[in-house]
């Protein structure tokens, strides 16, 4: 019998910018900060699945299939730190319309195919750092790492032995960027 999985969809990272991510993190960031996310594991989530049924899971794909939106273009230029949560995290001072568009349809679609969503508002954020319980000086975002978003993914979580593993199930492509 086939096993539910922890889903989430995400935006993953070019590799040039997540070497330069955490060369920043560690130049502002002592190593006991809090826990640092391995550098492949850096994302922007989309929208939380928690546990999902392999039917629940094809009927997300088959959804997040039909999406026809543009590819946008992401300024990761801002950083700040939610202290209840003990995550550092980095973001972007104006959401451009289709990471937001993105997020929201697939939301939409999490909630009528069952899944809990949080009634919190959509923040995008990449976690840099978790249980970073205590204030830490959060340097002033003097960086903007731009890059175009040309498709989704959906991604496994797995917990094996002591350490997060995510996986890239499937990805799916926006059309091509729109003229800025
Ligand atoms: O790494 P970020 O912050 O993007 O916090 C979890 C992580 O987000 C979030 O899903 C992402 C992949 O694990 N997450 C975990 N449990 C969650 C929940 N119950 C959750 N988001 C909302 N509700």
């Amino acid at each position: 019998m086939s096993e539910s999985k922890r889903l989430f969809f995400a935006l993953a990272l070019p590799d040039e910018i997540q070497q330069q991510i955490i060369h920043w993190r560690a130049a502002h960031f002592p190593a006991d900060t809090g826990r640092q996310i391995a550098a492949a594991n850096l994302h922007l989530t989309l929208a939380f699945l928690g546990e999902v049924s392999p039917q629940k899971q094809r009927t997300l794909e088959t959804l997040a299939g039909r999406i026809r939106q543009p590819g946008f273009t992401l300024n990761v230029d801002d950083a700040g730190q939610w202290l209840r949560s003990g995550v550092v995290w980095l973001g972007t001072r104006q959401p451009p319309r289709g990471l937001l568009q993105l997020a929201s349809m697939l939301r939409a679609q999490a909630a009528r195919s069952g899944c809990w969503q949080s009634p919190q508002p959509f923040h995008p954020h990449i976690t840099l750092l978790r249980d970073a319980s205590h204030a830490v000086p959060i340097p002033a975002p003097g960086f903007c790492w731009s890059f175009p978003v040309t498709e989704f993914m959906l991604v496994e979580s797995q917990f094996l032995r002591g350490r997060t593993r995510y996986t890239p199930l499937q990805r799916w492509p926006l059309l091509p960027l729109e003229k800025q």
